[in-house]
């Protein structure tokens, strides 16, 4: 078990659309404990294998609490198969936006299908985190980031911070109050 290094945005992996999986072989099963390993180190709740700079549709996540017993979860070729309009915004993070954190809103509730590390077909009505989670890291297997769905001042922001501290090579920092702007514009 090996833990890989987390892509940070402006890295253009993350912007790539991942392949499904065509059979879960050893390297399969390799890259998935590479997986947990890299995410509970991080620490993350969740994350998908393209943060690894690997474009394969394969999503890790733990929700369990902060002293609870782990519960690992793989999802394999998920897909989403229907969402609740009802929405509901939650506050994201993102390990390849590190420090930055912003409310989301999407669906309730998703109901998304996958397979297991055995290949096994499995359909769950996701609610609240498992909801959430989900859906970020589904767009993750889609090249799409959680600040896609914020304003494009925000974004905006976000995107110039990280392309600044790429070139001069410098560790990412907490935002700071002033560097956040607090209005909404599209
Ligand atoms: O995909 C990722 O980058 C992982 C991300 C998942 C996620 C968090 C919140 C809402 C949606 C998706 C993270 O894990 S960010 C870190 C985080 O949330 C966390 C870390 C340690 C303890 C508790 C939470
Ligand atoms: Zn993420």
């Amino acid at each position: 078990m090996t833990t890989r290094e987390i892509l940070v945005i402006p890295d253009k992996r993350l912007r790539l659309v991942s392949e499904p999986v065509k059979k879960i072989d050893k390297g399969i099963r390799a890259l998935v404990e590479d997986m947990f390993e890299t995410m509970y180190a991080a620490p993350g709740i969740g994350l998908a294998a393209i943060q690894i700079g690997m474009p394969q549709r394969i999503i890790t996540m733990d929700l369990a609490k902060k002293d609870d017993p782990k519960e690992p979860q793989v999802f394999i070729n998920p897909e989403i198969v229907s969402a609740s309009e009802e929405v509901s915004a939650y506050e994201e993070g993102c390990l390849s936006i590190p420090e930055y954190y912003e409310e989301v809103a999407r669906p309730s509730a998703v109901k998304v299908k996958y397979l297991d590390l055995d290949g096994k077909l499995h359909e769950v009505e996701a609610t609240g985190l498992l909801a959430t989670c989900l859906q970020h890291e589904i767009d993750h297997l889609n090249g799409v980031l959680f600040i896609d769905h914020i304003s494009k001042l925000k974004r905006d922001m976000v995107i110039r911070k990280f392309k600044k501290v790429a070139k001069r090579g410098e560790p990412v920092k907490p935002f700071s109050e002033d560097e956040k702007p607090s209005h909404h514009i599209g």
